[in-house]
């Protein structure tokens, strides 16, 4: 069996250059390793930035996508319980995120590509790329050739680990910070809300009508947080977020999130392209992680569009030097945002603590610092 691309993996990245290329007359199979509701249930990112809502209204896709997503309008920081509210649209002349949960947008991206006729195969085992110059891909009980091969399966998958190492750079961070990230059914924010404070970072982000999202900063390799007992989990997030009287509610999902960022460079070998988590992982620290596989989605779209539509190449080799700049401008944001609100915490270095209510000070006292802020929450626009 043949094709023009092959993509590897259904989440944000794969579904969201499967429909680009759809809507392009490009021809593609998308090889999913899961099956279709653990791919539609997979709770993680929950803004879509401006910039990856540009690229559906872009394709004629946002009343599939994103139709009725609320828009962005405010952060809330309190420090040491004293609020201080950041509106990044004023700065930004009206550009902000959208609020999408992540299941949301790739259910409506399988559901869009899959009704127009897209050729979609859940529960595909051992995936091998054969060949990544002359690319050949073989899985339990089939075979493809095609003219590219996108990589879109993920940190773990087999994309980046069938470019010879040799081939790879990688970069590594640990950021020795850990996310205790709990689901409850507890009223939602009016806004985004964050606690920077001497007990350590929290926040609170709204998941539907009645439920909250709460992360908290706790010390990688110390007790499990997941073992804490809830009193002690609602007194820590009345603590950090200022609000002796937050409603506890039942809790309905206890996760941990090691921060920690990756980049392999280049994010292409031969007719292999990688897009998304399969190329970097970066912190839930201002939401970028599921932005950047949609940029990386909409850039490898055009360059493989140009290339079987147009018999124009020139944009293949310079895929990974545009989404390599927008990933590490990413990293540097997300890394000073991390420092910003996870420093303050009683156990950290006392000169980065006095750095990070510096950073925060000048968010609410310089207007350049703030629109640069508001600019990068909201998404930069895609280089021409
Ligand atoms: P994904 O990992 O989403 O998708 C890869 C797909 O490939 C999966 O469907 C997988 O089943 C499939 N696959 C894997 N191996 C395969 C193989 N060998 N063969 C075939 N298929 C295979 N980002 C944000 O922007 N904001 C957030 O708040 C945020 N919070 C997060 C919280 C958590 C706990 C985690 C883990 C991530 C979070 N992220 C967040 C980042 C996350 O959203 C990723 O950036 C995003 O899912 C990346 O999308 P993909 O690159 O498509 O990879």
């Amino acid at each position: 069996e043949t094709t023009d691309v092959v993509i590897i993996g259904a989440g944000p990245a794969g579904l969201t250059l499967a429909n680009l290329l759809q809507r392009n007359g490009i021809a593609c199979i998308v090889l999913e390793a899961r099956d279709r509701s653990h791919v539609e249930d997979r709770q993680r990112a929950g803004v879509l930035d401006h910039y990856g809502a540009e690229i559906f209204t872009a394709a004629g896709l946002s009343d599939a996508i994103i139709a009725d997503a609320p828009r962005e309008k405010m952060l809330e920081l309190r420090y040491e319980g004293e609020p201080h509210f950041f509106a990044g649209p004023a700065h930004t002349g009206g550009r902000a995120g959208v609020i999408v949960p992540q299941q949301l947008l790739v259910r409506r991206l399988l559901a869009t590509f899959v009704e127009a006729g897209g050729d979609l195969r859940f529960g595909v085992s051992d995936i091998r790329l054969r060949d990544l110059s002359q690319p050949r891909i073989t899985y339990a009980g089939g075979e493809l050739t095609a003219s590219y091969i996108a990589g879109c399966d993920g940190f773990h998958g087999i994309s980046r680990r069938s470019i010879p190492p040799d081939s790879l750079t990688t970069y590594e961070f640990d950021h020795g910070i850990g996310w205790y990230t709990v689901l409850a059914e507890s009223p939602p924010p009016w806004h985004a809300l964050m606690g920077i404070s001497h007990h350590g970072f929290a926040a609170q982000f709204a998941r539907g009508p009645q439920a909250s999202r709460f992360y908290l900063q706790y010390e990688p390799g110390g007790a499990d947080p997941r073992d804490w007992p809830d009193d002690y989990t609602w007194d820590q997030l009345r603590l950090r977020l200022g609000d002796p009287n937050l409603p506890a509610g039942p809790i309905t999902d206890r996760e941990i999130v090691e921060m920690r960022s990756f980049v392999a460079e280049p994010m292409s070998h031969q007719n292999l392209f990688l897009a998304g988590d399969a190329a970097h992982i970066i912190t839930p620290m201002g939401a970028k992680g599921m932005n950047l596989a949609l940029f990386d989605a909409d850039v490898l779209a055009r360059a493989l569009t140009a290339a079987l539509r147009d018999g124009d190449e020139s944009g293949l080799p310079a895929y990974s030097d545009v989404c390599l700049r927008r990933t590490w401008d990413y990293q540097e944001f997300s890394r000073w945002f991390t420092e910003m609100v996870h420093d303050a915490g009683a156990q950290s270095d006392p000169f980065r603590r006095r750095l990070a209510r510096a950073r925060f000070d000048r968010l609410f006292t310089n207007p350049a610092a703030a629109a640069h802020f508001a600019d990068m929450m909201a998404g930069t626009p895609h280089p021409t």
